[in-house]
């Protein structure tokens, strides 16, 4: 029987070999008096917790995390506005990057998050196409870091030649075009690594003639490889797996739905988005206002978006995952809960 001691002893043994190695970081995983004991290692201090592990369908969830995805859902950043001589809105907005937090991926399961603001993924930035967007990004961590946007800009507004070094800043400055929906991710080398461990959100470009009202949302789909094989153990839309199962997003039956949706999965070659009960309109990028395809299905390869569009037509609850079945199983399922308007 190992006493915590030892194990936390092994565990740093371990740690130093590893660290040597290169590998950044484990978890030891032992029998302690009967209870599951995890320690593990980011190669920034050493977390302990005890319980259910490996099981997230045991779960409702809810562990403590740096992200709330049902508030995550439907938040929209518009910046601080102000309006130019000429007419044209300026949006400014401060995003800090960081990489030595722990989230709780799933229960048990500690992974170290690099992130924008605190949250895994980052919040949703939103303008109107033709605003000036100032981005201030500073560096809190201890890699570099960028901000790299898809979409039209200048080469040095692009977040790759630019390196920013912990405790250093950049102002990003470029207009909003062309509507639609993108990603904006850390560009730093490895490029892989960067992304995976969460430095990523969701842009969003409205038309000058805004879309009809609807209930919006943003649905970033992601995974985490939490033992370090470059294959993810978990899938999630919004940060955390199976949260929607267990928190079904309430929508009402008749009432327009619009789905911002932005593969940033790391790792694996596709991800898709499938409805039960229902058909979408999907407009691929988000750039034009004509639907692309009526479908229920769509796959999206990394840093690939679409806009969907339905409406319910029967109550009840209805599933959406990825039909990517062992992404499903891992975590990438939610339920949306239709009732009378
Ligand atoms: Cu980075």
């Amino acid at each position: 029987m190992f006493s915590p001691r030892l194990l936390i002893i092994s565990a740093i043994a371990v740690a130093l070999v590893s660290s040597a190695l290169g590998v950044s970081s484990l978890y030891v995983n032992a029998q302690n008096n009967g209870e599951e004991k995890i320690v593990i290692s980011h190669g920034l201090g050493y977390y302990e917790t005890t319980g259910d592990v490996l099981d997230p369908t045991s779960s409702d969830g809810t562990a403590s995390t740096g992200i709330d995805p049902m508030t995550y859902l439907r938040s929209f950043n518009y910046g601080r506005t102000s309006t130019l001589e000429n007419g044209v809105v300026v949006r400014e907005f401060t995003l800090i990057a960081d990489d030595r937090q722990t989230m709780e991926v799933s229960p048990g399961i500690f992974y170290n998050v690099w992130s924008f603001n605190g949250t895994v993924p980052a919040p949703t930035l939103r303008a109107t196409e033709g605003d000036l967007i100032k981005i201030n990004f500073i560096n809190n961590g201890t890699r570099p870091h960028t901000i790299h946007t898809h979409g039209i800009h200048k080469a040095e507004m692009d977040g790759v030649f630019e390196i920013i070094n912990p405790g250093g800043g950049f102002q990003y400055e470029f207009y909003a075009e062309k509507f639609g929906v993108y990603p904006f991710h850390c560009h730093v080398m490895p490029l892989e690594e960067h992304i995976s461990h969460g430095l990523y959100g969701a842009y969003v470009v409205d038309p000058k003639t805004p879309r009809p009202p609807a209930d919006e949302m943003v649905m970033i789909m992601n995974g985490y490889d939490t033992d370090f094989d470059t294959e993810n153990n978990f899938y999630t839309v919004n940060g955390i797996p199976y949260y929607y199962m267990h928190h079904p997003i309430q929508i009402e039956k008749d009432r327009l739905v619009r789905v911002y949706l932005v593969n940033m999965l790391e790792f694996d070659q596709i991800n898709n988005f499938h409805l039960h009960g229902n058909l979408y309109n999907l407009y691929r990028s988000g750039t034009s206002l004509t639907p692309n395809e009526l479908t229920d299905m769509v796959t999206l390869s990394q840093g690939e978006r679409a806009v969907l569009e339905f409406s319910y037509k029967y109550t009840g609850q209805y599933m959406f995952h990825a039909h990517k079945t062992e992404f499903a199983e891992k975590g990438w399922t939610g339920l949306f809960s239709v009732r009378e308007g």
